[in-house]
């Protein structure tokens, strides 16, 4: 058999299964560490429970993702976990469902990888949306995850300080419910409510217009240019949050 034969031939076996995502379909793609708890907890023994060089390691990735090829308008991240927003016209890799899948995960990876010199590695799924309003339900819905995620994360290692063992504090939390939560960790000197806003509701990252203001040397007049920069968003709003999110996908 000629090589081009068999080649055509093997092929098949490759791509029979390749998926092509619908157009008109809003896409989120979540990509979450795999392990980190071991990762977070054992190998790298961070600063408890919001480590800032964590956050700014999963804080680069978003921007690389941001930047390596495809159309995202808006990049999220809180605990080990990071979704991004692709514009519903987005065409990468030709909307082909796995080869989304592998790039992203290799992407995040390596630059998660890269940046903390700690092998991290992500997992990707992908949210295929029918319309806007479950793309802000998409979005609402790992805020939720972030609020609890941090109001557990405060509560375990206050109690692993107070002396209890991991056993113990994750049995006490799992009975514990949202308004106790708050109490434990209120009779312990933290009121939830102050703690920073990335902590509770996660980062998000958008593209924005901004005005440069510069200085032309040979007609010596000040000039103003226009360049996208990539914004970090430390304090996410509360109640405008859906109206950020129909913007961008608007962009
Ligand atoms: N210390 C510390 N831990 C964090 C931070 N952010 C996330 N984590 C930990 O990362 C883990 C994320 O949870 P999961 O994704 O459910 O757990 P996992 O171990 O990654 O498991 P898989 O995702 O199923 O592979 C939790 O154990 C968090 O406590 C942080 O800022 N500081
Ligand atoms: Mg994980």
């Amino acid at each position: 058999m000629k090589f081009d034969e068999f080649d055509a031939q093997m092929r098949i076996y490759e791509t029979a299964h390749d998926q092509l995502i619908a157009p008109d379909f809003y896409v989120v793609a979540r990509l979450d560490g795999r392990g980190f708890t071991k990762l977070t907890k054992e190998k790298l023994d961070l600063e408890k429970p919001f480590a800032v060089e964590f956050r700014d390691a999963m804080a680069i990735t978003v921007k690389h993702m941001m930047n390596c090829g495809a159309r995202v308008v808006y990049g999220y991240t809180q605990s080990d976990e990071i979704s991004l927003l692709f514009h519903r016209e987005d065409a990468s890799f030709n909307r082909k469902h796995r080869k989304l899948l592998s790039i992203l995960a290799g992407e995040a990876s390596a630059a998660f990888t890269h940046e903390l010199k700690h092998m991290g590695v992500f997992d990707c799924r992908l949210s295929i949306l029918p319309n806007e309003a479950k793309v802000l339900d998409y979005f609402a819905w790992r805020v939720e995850d972030a609020h609890r995620n941090s109001l557990n994360a405060y509560c375990y290692w206050k109690l692993r300080e107070k002396g209890k063992s991991v056993a113990e504090a994750t049995r006490q939390l799992k009975s514990l419910s949202v308004a106790e939560k708050n109490e434990l960790l209120f009779s312990m000197g933290i009121n939830y409510n102050n703690l920073p806003v990335w902590q509770k509701r996660g980062m998000g990252f958008y593209w924005k217009i901004q005005e440069k203001v510069g200085f032309n040397p040979v007609s010596r007049q000040e000039t103003k240019v226009l360049r996208k920069i990539l914004y970090q968003e430390m304090e996410l709003p509360l109640t405008n949050y859906k109206q950020l999110i129909t913007q961008l996908m608007h962009t």
